[in-house]
């Protein structure tokens, strides 16, 4: 599939790359965060990624499946995790039709089975990272990499 949402997708992930590029490999500023309530620079990247990985599980209509980032993982293990998941996300989309947007896929999480358009998975993937970019944004500044 092919059109001017994906070619705006394609930007704000131009963006989310470019940001993640400036963070060093020095672990103070993946591991930084806001406040304790919030997540590390490094939290927030793989949020994004996993987020990918586990409605891609239910793209292909099994449980998703959720992964909070590894203690051990760099900031490049991060990046090669990221860059994956869009791969595969990429792939995914590229081979899928429009009228394949229509279709529902059902899936089970804690014990409740939901129903849901792939369209509204794929809506809810571009908002998902729209916004976590943005919050990316702000720790950037506060970090003084941007
Ligand atoms: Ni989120």
């Amino acid at each position: 599939m092919n059109s001017d949402f994906f070619d705006n997708w394609e930007k704000i992930r131009d963006n989310l790359y470019l940001a993640i590029e400036k963070i060093p490999t020095d672990p103070m500023y993946y591991d930084w965060k806001p406040n304790d309530e919030m997540r590390t620079t490094g939290e927030l990247i793989y949020h994004i990624a996993s987020a990918e990985e586990g409605w891609l599980y239910v793209l292909m209509g099994k449980d998703p499946q959720w992964h909070e980032k590894p203690d051990t993982i760099t900031i490049n293990g991060i990046k090669d995790y990221l860059k994956l998941r869009h791969q595969i996300l990429e792939e995914y989309l590229y081979n899928l039709s429009e009228e394949q947007l229509d279709h529902e896929v059902e899936y089970t999480e804690d014990d409740s089975t939901h129903k849901i358009k792939i369209s509204a998975i794929i809506f809810h993937l571009f908002h998902h990272e729209v916004h976590h970019t943005g919050a990316l944004t702000t720790y950037m500044r506060m970090l003084h990499l941007e």
